[in-house]
């Protein structure tokens, strides 16, 4: 397997963090998204026609999009099926509903971040802002999860939704986005850096 990969994205990161935890060998093929604007080359454009990464290659199969390469290998690599468990339609809707709260989180957090990290030119109070109305909607659905028993996101083991809004909750910070009145979301964060299998990021510290 091949991933275009940018070590400061976190978008890569949770491609990254499944493989590790699936531990599946695989080829990392560095994209110089900053400053050379490698995704937004011709080349790059024919792998992937939005100028996005990650990128995934297995094969012949080629895709696009952090949450369908989450699904792709969770459904198709994890003999366990923990990390995108299927037991039932709720569950599934449930973990698919968390992906498409990730892809906001990109948008908002992940934009603040680039302002703030690598100086791009967008509206840094409305994303701070929209970061931060997402963020009150998953510290509450944490604290019910936690008052429920429950440590994750969809249930009582971590899944590809839980990697999902990892990265760019965990880079908060970097775009000017203080956690400190999030105390659920902090539980979760150190939960989630205490799983076997874990490996960090450039931006992402791990209390001991
Ligand atoms: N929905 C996409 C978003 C990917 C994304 O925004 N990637 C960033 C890097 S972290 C990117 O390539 N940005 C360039 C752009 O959107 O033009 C995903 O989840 O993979």
């Amino acid at each position: 397997m091949k991933l275009y990969d940018y070590v400061l994205s976190g978008n890569c990161y949770k491609i990254r963090l499944l493989l590790g935890f699936l531990d599946l060998d695989y080829e990392k093929r560095p994209v110089d998204f900053f400053p050379g604007r490698e995704h937004k080359s011709d080349a790059f454009l024919k792998i992937n026609p939005l100028g996005q990464i990650p990128v995934l290659e297995d094969g012949e199969i080629r895709i696009r999009d952090a949450q369908a390469i989450l699904i792709y290998l969770a459904s198709r690599y994890d003999k366990s099926g923990e990390w995108f468990p299927g037991q039932s339609h709720s569950q599934i809707a449930e973990v698919a509903q968390w992906l498409a709260f990730s892809d906001m989180i990109t948008s908002t957090a992940s934009a603040a971040r680039l302002h703030d990290m690598l100086g791009y030119n967008l509206d840094i109070d409305a994303a701070r802002a929209g970061a931060h109305r997402l963020l009150r909607v998953l510290e509450d659905h944490l604290a019910h999860q936690e008052f429920d028993g429950h440590d994750w996101l969809a249930g009582r083991r971590p899944t590809i939704a839980d990697i999902s809004c990892f990265p760019y909750v965990a880079l908060a910070e970097d775009g000017g986005i203080d956690l400190f009145c999030y105390p659920a979301i902090l539980r979760w964060i150190r939960r989630f850096t205490a799983l076997d299998g874990f490996h960090s990021m450039p931006g992402i510290n791990v209390s001991p």
